[in-house]
């Protein structure tokens, strides 16, 4: 099978009360599993099969018509998942962003607030399921984006360097409608030592 769910680096309750026990362990071993079921299955037995996630987004638009919309959802959810969970960290373990980091977003979004606030904006207004996004682009620069459903920035041509599930089943069992609530809590459970690696290497 191509795709297999990777490990997370904390347990289900380390990111309390930022986000709950159960919906830690839901997100990760149904919703996410999911997403990794659904590829294999329409990627089983075809030519496609050895392709990593990257690849098969890049070139989605030349796959069969009938495979397009799986395969963007669920090869979408898995490395949009993937990250995710790379990227959060109990309370008070995240660290901070590195000097090289915290001067691209001063320089280029106007500073940690701004961008705070428009990651958050952008974040709370995808209207329905989707994610909010800071990407690096293709010039090197960064730059606050929002994708709906499980769609990847790699197909707006956009490196993922932080992102935030606003899926309801990322959020409603302790939040409900309260988007916003969790929106700041996520903000007190980013690991900035993960966060900072990825931009690194995306800046290569
Ligand atoms: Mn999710």
């Amino acid at each position: 099978m191509p795709f297999t769910l990777p490990k997370l680096p904390y347990d289900y309750h380390d990111l309390q009360p930022a986000i709950d026990t159960l919906t830690m362990e839901i997100h990760w071993s149904k919703h996410h599993q999911a997403y990794i079921n659904n590829a294999n299955t329409a990627l089983q037995n075809t030519e496609w099969e050895s392709w990593d996630a990257e690849k098969l987004l890049h070139h989605l638009s030349s796959l069969p018509a009938d495979k397009q919309t799986v395969l963007r959802n669920n090869v979408g959810g898995h490395l949009n998942h993937s990250h995710f969970w790379k990227t959060l960290a109990a309370p008070g373990k995240g660290g901070h962003p590195h000097q090289h980091l915290t001067a691209a977003i001063d320089k280029q979004l106007g500073g940690f607030d701004k961008f705070k606030a428009d990651f958050s904006k952008a974040a709370l207004t995808r209207f329905g399921s989707g994610w909010g996004w800071l990407v690096l682009k293709a010039d090197k620069t960064l730059a606050v984006t929002s994708t709906p459903n499980q769609d990847s920035p790699l197909l707006e041509g956009n490196k993922a360097i932080l992102g935030i599930d606003v899926w309801e089943h990322a959020y409603y069992l302790h939040y409900q409608n309260r988007r916003t609530d969790y929106i700041d809590a996520f903000f007190t459970i980013i690991n900035w030592h993960a966060v900072n690696e990825i931009y690194d290497e995306a800046m290569k």
